[in-house]
């Protein structure tokens, strides 16, 4: 039975690898080759090449675990465990040069479904910074191997606020409506174009909260984790397991501040 700790060992060597991949396909030239839901959802040639040496590499290391990535769908599991993979998280930021963009890769327990799931390790690599955040249940979260926690006893009134927007306009037009009803009320706001990156600000104490309405299992999966292990709140609608329709992560406190007004606010959607 291979522990918590060894799976988040291959994710961390598995991304640290791909994310050097990806950032010299940067370097050499990044190519749209398509685009997705709309226009502005665009996925470069990296993203699929970086997720095929992320296949690859897992399918080497663990024949029997099942897989679920951004780019190449989902793939059965034989041992009861899926990795979940986002290859280049933040892609807009990728293809426009700015360096807020990740590999992150997860392995979950059960389902790959954000509902059911139980994340045993993560791994998020941010390799123009030369980061790697990395955790496994109950053993911590930590940023290139040195521990991180979250923020604590900061009231709303004070608290630096992550959040992001979908890539569809009017999506975007009332998760805006969102924040203009929270910004007076909060130190300021950050988008940083990237989820597993938000969450691992939180983990480290580099914003106080995020939440966003939309994400996909991979973009929250690994860095979810790693918030939680760093000391986070990280819930969704009603306060049951983020999903697509909200995420909401802060240390308990700011957690109960915030929650309740994103839960109103994008639990009237459905
Ligand atoms: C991104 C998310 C981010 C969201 C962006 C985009 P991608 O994922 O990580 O939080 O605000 O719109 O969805 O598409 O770069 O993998």
């Amino acid at each position: 039975m291979t522990s918590n700790a060894e799976l988040r060992e291959i994710a961390a060597t598995v991304a640290r690898r791909a994310a050097a991949f990806a950032l010299q396909r940067r370097q050499d030239g990044v190519e749209i080759a398509a685009s997705k839901s709309s226009l502005s959802d665009i996925v470069t040639r990296a993203d699929r090449e970086t997720e095929q040496l992320v296949r690859d590499a897992l399918s080497a290391a663990r024949p029997r675990d099942g897989f679920l990535g951004e780019e190449s769908g989902a793939g059965g599991s034989e041992s009861g465990l899926t990795w979940v993979v986002d290859p280049i998280d933040g892609t807009v930021n990728y293809f426009y040069g700015i360096p807020a963009w990740a590999v992150s890769i997860a392995v979950v327990e059960g389902d790959p479904d954000p509902a059911t799931w139980r994340t045993l390790a993560g791994a998020v690599v941010n390799p123009v910074l030369k980061e790697t955040f990395t955790a496994s249940a109950g053993d911590g979260a930590h940023l290139n191997g040195t521990p991180i926690r979250v923020n604590t006893g900061v009231d709303l009134e004070l608290a630096l606020v992550g959040t992001g927007f979908g890539y569809d306009a009017e999506v975007r037009r009332r998760q805006a409506r969102f924040v203009g009803e929270l910004i007076g009320d909060v130190r300021d706001i950050r988008r940083i174009g990237a989820a597993s990156l938000d969450l691992c600000s939180v983990a480290a104490g580099r914003l106080d909260a995020y939440f966003e309405r939309g994400l996909n299992p991979w973009d929250h999966a690994a860095g979810a984790l790693i918030a939680q292990e760093a000391g986070s709140r990280v819930a969704g609608i009603a306060g049951g397991p983020a999903d697509n329709r909200l995420l909401v992560a802060a240390a308990p406190g700011l957690f109960d501040q915030l929650h309740p007004r994103a839960d109103a606010f994008f639990s009237a959607w459905d």
